[in-house]
């Protein structure tokens, strides 16, 4: 299809290709999520099956997209690493972009109903994306401790601020004017002497994140096959690392 007089306009499209062996993070986040989750009246502070949805979407993007060989998720975003001799659409940034987030996007939708069979979607969810490079495989796992280390410190926030609202009676003003200049060790203290909730035995996925590797799973009479598992460990210390020296070598 070469030599129309208007193919001219093609050289308008420039190439966007990214360093070569480099770590690739795609980040995705929702679009306006927090209109979005009281739309959809999730439960505050965390809406299990809306986190579990996160989840299911992006165990089909490592499933479609191989070079993904680690992700990371919390509240509405989801963080995916692609390994750094990755040649994908020749690394072609906007395509990679582009292509996992609508991915994920188009699996959240359709998998909506599984997670919310009494809820119907109200309107498009939509999510955006960046691609950041890092050169090093410490810049890797500082970037993952910086992402477990912010859901942390969200959701000590977010559930010491829903109990004084839901079971504390304050309203949200006040539970704003209470927390105002807390450390967290005052959030723990006050979780448990106020509640009598023990900020250590919430559920490891609210206080962790969700974390999804590739693993060998044993299936009866079966060799056994590498699957993604949703895990949620801590990507701040050297153990998960040291235990899976793949996820940083290739
Ligand atoms: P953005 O990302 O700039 O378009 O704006 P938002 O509104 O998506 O803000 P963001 O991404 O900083 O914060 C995520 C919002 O999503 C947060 O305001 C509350 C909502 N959200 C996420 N997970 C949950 C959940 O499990 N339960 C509830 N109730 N809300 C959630
Ligand atoms: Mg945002
Ligand atoms: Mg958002
Ligand atoms: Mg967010
Ligand atoms: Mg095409």
């Amino acid at each position: 299809m070469a030599g129309t007089r208007f193919s001219y306009v093609k050289n308008f499209e420039l190439p966007d290709p990214m360093l070569p062996d480099t770590y690739l993070v795609v980040r995705i986040d929702g679009h306006g999520f927090h209109k979005f989750a009281d739309a959809h009246e999730f439960t505050k502070p965390n809406d299990e099956p809306a986190l579990e949805l996160m989840d299911t979407a992006a165990r089909a993007v490592m499933d479609e997209f191989k070079d993904v060989v680690l992700a990371f998720g919390e509240s509405d975003e989801f963080s995916f690493l692609l390994r750094k001799s990755c040649s994908l659409y020749s690394r072609r940034q906007s395509k990679i972009l582009s292509t996992i987030t609508s991915y994920f996007t188009s699996v959240y939708v359709m998998q909506w109903a599984t997670f919310f069979p009494n809820k119907p979607l109200k309107y498009p969810p939509s999510f955006d994306g960046r691609i950041i490079l890092y050169p090093t495989a410490q810049h890797v796992r500082d970037y993952f401790a910086w992402r477990q280390a912010d859901t942390h410190i969200n959701n000590l926030y977010n559930t010491v601020f829903w109990a004084l609202v839901q079971q504390g009676g304050e309203s949200t003003t006040q539970a704003h004017e209470t927390l105002k200049g807390s450390v967290s060790s005052g959030k723990n203290e006050l979780l448990f002497s106020r509640f009598g909730i023990n900020y250590s035995t919430l559920p490891a996925r609210f206080r962790k994140g969700s974390v999804l590797v590739r693993q060998l799973v044993e299936e009866p009479d079966k060799r056994p096959k590498k699957k993604v598992v949703v895990l949620h460990s801590d990507v701040i210390e050297n153990e998960f690392w040291d235990t899976r020296p793949e996820i940083l070598s290739s």
